[in-house]
């Protein structure tokens, strides 16, 4: 590596550092904790606040599984409440993600594990959830709003 790109390298890793410092300080954005729960008694996508204000949200995903299962939470913005317009398909028991614009995910995390995304959210309705086979289904989604 030559000392030019040695530099531009630094500077590459400083400002990486940078954004994502700002993203990660208090104040300057929303930090959404998302539990992903599957029980006996069903699946679900449980945040500890439901709203954010326009601007930088980092979703902090936890993989709450009681059954060792691996789940993933994916972000995608709706018109409203009723979502009963989104895609389904039966066959895969999944919301076919071509069909789709999905803001982004965290992908499949194991049980007891987490894992986080960071997005520049505008107003709207969002839902959270979880694409695995069957997941959607049993309950594994949630509203989210951003005024
Ligand atoms: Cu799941």
């Amino acid at each position: 590596m030559s000392k030019y790109s040695k530099l531009a390298f630094a500077a590459a890793i400083a400002i990486s550092f940078a954004s994502f410092g700002s993203a990660a300080q208090a104040g300057s954005g929303t930090l959404v904790n998302v539990s992903l729960i599957d029980t006996d008694a069903g699946m679900e996508v449980r945040t500890d606040r439901n709203r954010a204000v326009e601007g930088p949200v980092s979703f902090a995903g936890i993989n709450d599984s009681a059954n060792d299962t691996q789940h993933e939470m994916l972000i995608l913005k709706v018109k409203g409440d009723d979502v009963s317009y989104l895609p389904y398909d039966e066959n895969t028991m999944r919301i076919p993600e071509d069909k789709i614009a999905s803001l982004g995910e965290i992908p499949e995390i194991d049980a007891g594990q987490g894992g986080a995304i960071t997005l520049d959210l505008k107003a709207g309705t969002y839902l959270l959830f979880c694409n695995k086979p069957g997941h959607y289904e049993a309950g594994m989604k949630t509203l989210f709003y951003v005024q």
